[in-house]
């Protein structure tokens, strides 16, 4: 017998009262830890209420499965008011990360085939394998600058501008120049911008933003700024290719992202630049903090390291040359970056409005509510990975015990976009780096991470790398 909404276990009827409790314990950086507590707490079902937000989260491979079948036509997460906000007062157009509807559904299909395509590997990878080599003699560089044969340093920086490169090569089809000595001024802006607009969207999360606009609060100012930075240096970029566009010099090479949907022509201008600026503003923290993580859990596991390194010598000489055919070789190297995301996943959750009732757990759900499925949590859950504080990413390759375990990038038709270019960059990025250096760590100490609205280190993650 299903047991009724009402009496699914967790704090739900004082919104006010659990945002004042969360916010004592600290919740705005710990939102993670909290969920894992509450799984601990309430077992594999609750319902929470944290000011305006009201959700059931849930924590079993079945009982996303569960979940995904009941998204609809029209898949919904979260709405992440703070973003809808800032355009609606700067009247700029939705991209597809914040469009509904079939608004969302006619965008995302042509988009689909432009930047998700399988087929499209064939031109991201040549210029991702660019940059890849680009940053590798970068760092040579500056382990020849310390006179010490090797470079001890936060590599946050590096890799945040690796991301901006890589996925702005893959967009606008040249190079943004990055990885050279001199930096853009405008670029490095563009980064900051990032990390403020997502660490300043998570107040938001739970207090209205027009409300916190009309008080005139800081972190709506500084959430206004920061978007306007990452519009004004996106806007630079779009503009910059539309004006090549105009000249009549034609090439067969792949002209990028941009060029592609702007020849199209079958989305209108604003809409191309809304997508392709949230496309850019995706494409930085997510892959390099992503990179971060497997290099440091690498150099906490060195025999791991020459494994990895032994895979890829091997898919480089069979391959001879050919860069798609090596990527199919290296599904170690794929686990690793699956283990990362297990145990460090960008999103903590994924989420959805179900537009069908359903039972999860025995109890009624009904269409409309909003579910969350806790991906950190479900990552660190005993039952679901055995041994799950162990970095294993050999567990990847018994593909039968996978389903519904591998969920980093979101699931179905409303998957993470660039999921296939963040695959592509992170595959050739480590490729890189094993075929170039050793990665070394201090001391054992154990990394803790913090929530500033994606998953990232509490402290600074100080490696080691040293020429092969
Ligand atoms: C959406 C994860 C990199 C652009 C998402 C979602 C997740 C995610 C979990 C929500 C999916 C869902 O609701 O089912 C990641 C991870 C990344 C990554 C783990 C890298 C390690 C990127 C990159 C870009 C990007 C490089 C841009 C090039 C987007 C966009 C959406 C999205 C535009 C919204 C798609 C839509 O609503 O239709 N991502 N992402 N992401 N991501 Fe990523
Ligand atoms: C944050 O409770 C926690 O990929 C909230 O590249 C629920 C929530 C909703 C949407 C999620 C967000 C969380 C984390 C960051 C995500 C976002 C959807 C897309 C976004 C997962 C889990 C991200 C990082 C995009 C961001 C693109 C943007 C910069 C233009």
């Amino acid at each position: 017998l299903v047991r009724p909404f009402h009496e699914i276990p967790g704090l739900w009827k004082n919104g006010a009262a659990n945002l004042y409790a969360f916010w004592k314990q600290d919740g705005f950086k710990n939102l993670h830890h909290i969920m894992v507590n509450n799984f601990n707490k309430f077992g594999p079902i609750y319902r929470e209420k944290i000011g305006y937000y009201d959700s059931v989260n849930i924590i079993k491979p079945v009982d996303a499965a569960t979940l995904f079948r009941a998204e609809g036509y029209y898949p919904k997460r979260l709405r992440v008011e703070a973003w809808t906000s800032y355009r609606d007062y700067r009247n700029r157009k939705y991209g597809v990360l914040l469009k509904d509807g079939e608004d969302w559904r006619s965008n995302r299909v042509i988009l689909n085939k432009e930047v998700i395509c399988p087929k499209m590997l064939g031109n991201f990878a040549p210029l991702l394998d660019e940059v890849g080599q680009d940053f590798v003699a970068r760092i040579h560089k500056k382990i020849e600058r310390s006179g010490q044969n090797k470079w001890t340093t936060d590599l946050s920086h590096e890799l945040f501008k690796y991301a901006l490169e890589s996925v702005g090569s893959v967009l606008y089809g040249e190079r943004l120049g990055l990885l050279q000595d001199y930096i853009d001024p405008e670029a490095q802006h563009f980064i900051d911008c990032i990390t403020l607009m997502f660490k300043t969207t998570i107040p938001m999360l739970y207090i209205p933003p027009a409300l916190l606009r009309t008080l005139g609060a800081k972190v709506w100012r500084d959430h206004v700024q920061a978007w306007d930075g990452i519009f004004g240096q996106a806007d630079r970029c779009i503009q910059n290719i539309s004006r090549k566009l105009k000249e009549p010099v034609q090439s067969d090479k792949y002209p990028g992202v941009l060029a592609s949907l702007l020849m199209l022509d079958k989305l209108s201008i604003e809409d191309i630049k809304a997508s392709v600026t949230e496309l850019m503003a995706g494409g930085v923290d997510t892959t390099s903090i992503t990179l971060l993580w497997t290099l440091y859990e690498l150099a906490r596991h060195p025999a791991l390291q020459e494994e990895l390194r032994a895979e890829v010598a091997t898919a480089r000489a069979q391959s001879q040359g050919d860069l798609l055919d090596m990527l199919k070789r290296i599904p170690l190297l794929k686990g690793a970056l699956k283990e990362t995301l297990r145990l460090h996943p960008v999103a903590v959750s994924l989420q959805r409005y179900i537009t069908e009732d359903i039972a999860i757990q025995n109890y009624h759900i009904p269409s409309g509510t909003l579910v969350q499925l806790g991906l950190f949590a479900m990552g660190r859950d005993p039952s679901v990975f055995p041994r799950p504080e162990q970095y294993q990413p050999s567990r990847w390759l018994r593909t039968e015990n996978n389903y519904f375990r591998s969920l980093g990038f979101g699931f179905g038709p409303r998957q993470c976009l660039g999921r296939r270019i963040a695959e592509t960059e992170m595959q050739l990025f480590l490729i890189h780096m094993l075929e170039n250096f050793r990665v070394e760590k201090q001391r054992h100490v154990e990394v803790r991470s913090t929530f500033q609205l994606i998953v990232i280190p509490e402290t600074p993650i100080i490696l080691t790398i040293k020429p092969l």
